[in-house]
């Protein structure tokens, strides 16, 4: 549980970044708004409360890592790098634009902060698990954090992953499923349904706990409780809502990627700045 002067702090930190994701998308005319908004309060969670990370050494030794499969989230990963001071906020505005070092999907040969490129599903929690392995075989007391997509959890090679993670006893392995329950052009209940998501990872020996994902202090409680489980490696499915904090994309098909005028971000901004999410 958090105490009540960081939990105001992430939850503004959390308004921000969300307000600074939707001005980059808006500022290119359309993007990946849905996804990159439902993961921003556990990005927030842990660049400004957990991971042991260094924005004028990104690749300081012995840091905690961060990979987010779901590469076409990389706007609020963006924001959230350009906030802690990896590179300057007015990058942003290039976003996916030609000679941008912010690509649509995270790059790591482009992006100072990004430890693992992304953007082919699947791909992102396979090299997580050797990242975490190397760690491990290092002897640091380092982490990996993972997040996948509940869409992505449908490619044959997340079970490859969680096997091999949990046969190598993974335990700095923490990976979130963003359970946003739809997936790029319809429900994951319509295409291949989820529901059984948690009895899935059990079925592999991870350690798996089950929170909304927009509540920061079960984020703190469940990343607490991964953390002490040294033997297995946990996955934190995460209730969240596709697009939130930008209402004009909540509840409709058509949020994966889609079209941000300037007026509907002004009064998703508006709305967030006067409490609303
Ligand atoms: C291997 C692969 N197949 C297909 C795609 C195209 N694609 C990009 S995002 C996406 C849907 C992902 O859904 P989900 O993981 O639920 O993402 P979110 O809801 O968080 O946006 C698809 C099919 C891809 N990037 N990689
Ligand atoms: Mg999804």
């Amino acid at each position: 549980m958090l105490d009540c002067t960081t939990l105001e702090m992430l939850k503004e930190k959390a308004k921000e970044i969300r307000i600074s994701t939707i001005n980059e998308i808006a500022h290119l005319g359309k993007g990946h708004i849905g996804g990159a908004m439902s993961i921003v309060d556990v990005l927030v969670y842990l660049y400004y409360h957990e991971m042991n990370i260094d924005p004028s050494n990104p690749k300081m030794e012995g840091r905690d890592r961060f990979v987010c499969s779901k590469g076409h989230a990389g706007p609020s990963v963006y924001a959230t790098l350009a906030d802690k001071g990896y590179f300057p906020k007015d990058w942003l505005l290039t976003l996916n634009k030609g000679g941008t070092n912010l690509p649509s999907h995270c790059d790591m040969t482009k992006t100072p902060g990004v430890d693992f490129t992304t953007g082919s599903l699947g791909q992102g929690a396979s090299a997580a698990a050797g990242i975490a392995l190397g760690q491990k075989i290092k002897g640091e007391k380092s982490f990996t954090y993972l997040i996948i997509g509940d869409g992505e959890s449908q490619e044959g090679q997340i079970w490859e992953m969680a096997e091999f993670a949990s046969t190598q006893n993974l335990g700095n392995l923490i990976a979130f499923t963003d359970f946003n329950k739809q997936q790029l052009d319809g429900y994951t209940k319509d295409v291949i349904n989820m529901d059984n998501i948690d009895t899935r990872w059990l079925g592999f020996n991870w350690h798996v706990q089950r929170i909304n994902g927009h509540d920061l202090n079960a984020i703190d409680d469940a990343v607490q409780a991964a953390k002490k489980v040294t033997d297995r490696p946990s996955m934190i499915i995460m209730d969240t809502v596709k697009s939130w904090g930008y209402a004009p994309g909540v509840g409709i098909v058509s949020n994966h990627s889609m079209a941000v005028s300037e007026a509907d971000a002004k009064s998703a901004i508006e709305a967030l700045e006067g409490g609303a999410k």
